[in-house]
């Protein structure tokens, strides 16, 4: 039987089943946990993304001078990034700064960043209230939608979050977003669409591999392109040291290579460049079977079932 998946974009108000493993109601390890205000404000905002539907404008959040204050990750993450992130996140990185109100002094709003992005690449964000599951977050990258966090982090911990939260979506994923090459690594959604259980797994650990945790060869040199690494300052070093081990980017092996997340990747994936990921991607997907097939429309914004 063919698990039930979103045929237009407005099924995405289904695509709403969080995981609870990080969050700071039910984490004692969260930094938020024994923090009443934090676990207030985090419910406060919660709310602005159990009660969006499709359609409706992005929520604004007035953001606090603590959470302003947290986002001094921006400053200290910046200073780093030109010589270990890639030439595509550095350019969406620049075009955000110049033309979305990117910079040190304040958070970004998702609904600036989604009108930005829609005219890059035709991404929009959704919001969502915290880590979703794989198969939900997975198809609805079929549709170009990106759910994104809108909290941020605790402030005593600025350089670390067990979930992802919007120092990690701003910062690691939406300048990779801009990048029209990149945004065709969303076929991976398509994919995931009436998929078995085996198959959103295997997806799933791809995507950690790549548009997590991924690396690429960029003139010569070992680059980040993975948000994982690119919103988290001891990480990106760390992955761009002598001491994890690398591997060339094969989807097959890929995809069974077990991860943790916990802590630092021991081992990286490195493709020779975007095009050479996304062909081999596109090759894996086509060969997973379902007994259909489906197709975008972009213009009616759905999914056709061949
Ligand atoms: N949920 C949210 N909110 N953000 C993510 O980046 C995310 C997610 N990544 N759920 C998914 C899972 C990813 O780790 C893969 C597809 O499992
Ligand atoms: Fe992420």
């Amino acid at each position: 039987k063919v698990p039930w998946f979103p045929r237009q974009i407005k099924d995405l108000d289904r695509c709403n089943m969080l995981i609870t493993k990080f969050d700071p109601d039910m984490d004692q390890e969260h930094p938020g946990y024994s923090d009443p205000e934090y676990r207030k404000r985090r419910a406060f905002i919660s709310e602005l993304a159990f009660r969006y539907k499709q359609g409706d404008p992005l929520p604004t959040v007035e953001y606090t001078a603590e959470e302003v204050s947290t986002w001094e990750v921006y400053r200290q993450l910046r200073s780093i990034y030109p010589g270990l992130a890639c030439r595509q996140f550095l350019d969406g990185l620049q075009q955000l700064e110049k033309e979305c109100g990117y910079g040190e002094d304040r958070i970004p709003q998702l609904r600036e960043v989604s009108a930005f992005l829609k005219e890059k690449t035709g991404f929009q964000l959704r919001p969502v209230a915290g880590l979703l599951s794989a198969r939900d977050f997975l198809n609805s990258l079929a549709f170009r939608v990106f759910q994104c966090t809108q909290y941020i982090r605790h402030s005593s911990a600025p350089m670390h979050s067990p979930e992802p939260d919007c120092c990690h979506e701003l910062l690691g994923h939406i300048p990779m977003l801009a990048d029209k090459e990149f945004a065709q690594f969303s076929q991976i959604g398509l994919a995931s669409l009436g998929a078995t259980d085996e198959d959103i797994e295997k997806l799933s650990t791809l995507y950690w591999f790549t548009v997590e945790f991924g690396l690429c060869k960029q003139n010569g040199t070992v680059k980040a392109y993975g948000a994982g690494l690119l919103s988290s300052y001891g990480e990106l070093v760390y992955a761009l040291s002598n001491e994890p081990e690398y591997k060339p980017f094969n989807p097959e092996e890929t995809a069974v290579q077990p991860y943790q997340d916990q802590t630092y990747q021991p081992v990286y994936f490195v493709s020779e460049s975007f095009e050479d990921a996304k062909i081999k991607l596109r090759r894996y997907s086509a060969a997973i079977k379902r007994p259909f097939a489906v197709r975008y429309d972009p213009f009616t914004c759905s999914v056709e079932v061949l």
